[in-house]
């Protein structure tokens, strides 16, 4: 098939191209390289030395004879050159990466706040409105997050796989609806993913948009067999303040004698899944598309669920590394549970890497590998969900 990877140049688009290129598929690649200038600004860098769009696309051809094609672009910004690249390359596929994706990016000032609207809301909006403006048949795939749906609350309910089952009360009785599960953003981020839920609905009913949405959990690890096979294939890692996530900045912080950085009680139930894993699900979902007429199809993309200090104290065991239990720079419940129906994926075929067996290559193969290149003043989150926190809760 062919298959624009939209935001290709990012830690998961990256390997997802270079997955989807080795079994087969005519990839191209179309990313602004807004991911690489916000590192600039930010004044830090991958702790991995990520190389440069051509060279990581020279290396490949080299190492596989497979061609990527690069297009650099703005999707959110330049819909009319979006548009004529659709409508040259007719896509089978498209799947959609590009947007800003760090939670304490998102919340860090009003700018940064209204770009990851803007920039979120409009790069989905546009792919869609060219989609349908071409008259196209692309398959439409997004990374959403399981951040949409809130994490569960206090209590084992079960969240399904995007829809929600209810009985709505009418004349006295109750009639059944299937709804799009109730959303619960914790941070502008995450809102801009419940709003791109509601445009992909809108653009499945009224014009029949073939759509997948994969509501991804925190996504860790590094590479994939594919970004290993060469030094400038090698995948980013972020481990700083805004854009490092939690398991990937335990395991740097634990490679660099850095306490454990845990917010709040370290409560929080979040849901997971290896780099490795996210590629294998995109490929799935390329390969088995919705049927025509299909509503949106939402698979929540996750393998396994933990707490944070419970992967803090896994680290530990491994490591000996300390934890440090600071207070809270977001606004979030300080303990959940978490509990998540993902069985598409896995019937269609996924066979997941699981912490037990992953953990220890990271620590050893990369966060002890590059760890001289770690700036020890980027690893703290300054970025506050209100003026209030972080100075009050534990
Ligand atoms: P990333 O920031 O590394 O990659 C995103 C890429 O998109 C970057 O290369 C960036 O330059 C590009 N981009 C952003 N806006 C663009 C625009 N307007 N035009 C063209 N290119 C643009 O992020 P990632 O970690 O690879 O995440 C990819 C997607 O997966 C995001 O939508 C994110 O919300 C979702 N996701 C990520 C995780 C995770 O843990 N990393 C978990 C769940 C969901
Ligand atoms: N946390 C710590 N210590 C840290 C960093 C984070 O305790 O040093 C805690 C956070 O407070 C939060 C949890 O770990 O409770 C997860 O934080 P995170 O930064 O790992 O992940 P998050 O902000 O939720 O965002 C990431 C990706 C985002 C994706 C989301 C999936 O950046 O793109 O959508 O994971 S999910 O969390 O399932 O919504």
């Amino acid at each position: 098939m062919k298959v624009i990877v939209f935001g290709g140049d990012g830690f998961c688009g990256w390997p997802t191209a270079l997955g989807l290129s080795n079994v087969g598929h005519e990839v191209v690649i179309v990313d602004n390289l807004s991911r690489r200038k916000i590192d600039i600004d930010l004044g830090v860098e991958s702790l991995t030395p990520i190389a440069t769009i051509d060279d990581r696309l020279h290396a490949w051809k080299e190492i596989t004879g497979k061609t990527i094609r690069f297009f650099q672009l703005d999707i959110a910004e330049e819909y009319h050159l979006l548009r004529e690249l659709m409508r040259n390359e007719a896509p089978d596929a498209i799947v959609h990466f590009a947007e800003q994706r760090s939670a304490p990016y998102s919340m860090k000032t009003s700018e940064t706040k209204r770009y990851t609207v803007s920039n979120n809301v409009n790069a989905t909006h546009n792919i869609l409105c060219a989609i349908v403006d071409l008259k196209l048949k692309t398959h439409v795939i997004h990374l959403g997050t399981m951040g949409v749906y809130g994490y569960g609350g206090q209590d084992s309910a079960m969240i399904p796989e995007g829809y929600l089952d209810v009985m709505v009360p009418t004349d006295g009785d109750y009639v059944p609806r299937r709804i799009l599960h109730p959303v619960d953003p914790g941070s502008v981020y995450h809102l801009t993913k419940t709003l791109d839920q509601l445009v992909f609905y809108y653009y499945n009913k009224n014009d029949g948009v073939l759509i997948t949405d994969l509501h991804q959990g925190v996504v860790w690890g590094t590479n994939t067999d594919l970004t290993a096979l060469d030094q400038r294939l090698i995948n980013r890692f972020d481990y700083d303040g805004d854009y490092g996530t939690v398991l990937n900045r335990f395991l740097m912080q634990a490679a660099i004698g850095y306490p454990l950085s845990i917010h709040g009680t370290g409560g929080q139930k979040r849901a997971f899944i290896h780099i490795r894993d996210t590629v294998k699900c995109i490929q799935i979902a390329l390969e088995s598309p919705p049927d025509k007429g299909e509503r949106v199809r939402i698979f929540n993309q996750m393998t396994e669920t933990y707490r944070v200090r419970d992967l803090a104290k896994r680290v530990q065991e491994m490591t000996g590394a300390e934890i440090s239990y600071l207070e809270n720079p977001r606004k979030e419940a300080a303990e959940n549970e978490l509990v998540v129906d993902n069985k598409c994926l896995l019937e269609l075929g996924l066979s997941p890497t699981y912490l037990d067996k992953g953990l220890l290559e990271e620590i050893v193969d990369v966060a002890k590998r590059w760890r001289e290149r770690c700036d020890v003043k980027r690893i703290p989150c300054v970025s506050l969900w209100t003026s209030s926190e972080g100075k009050t809760t534990k």
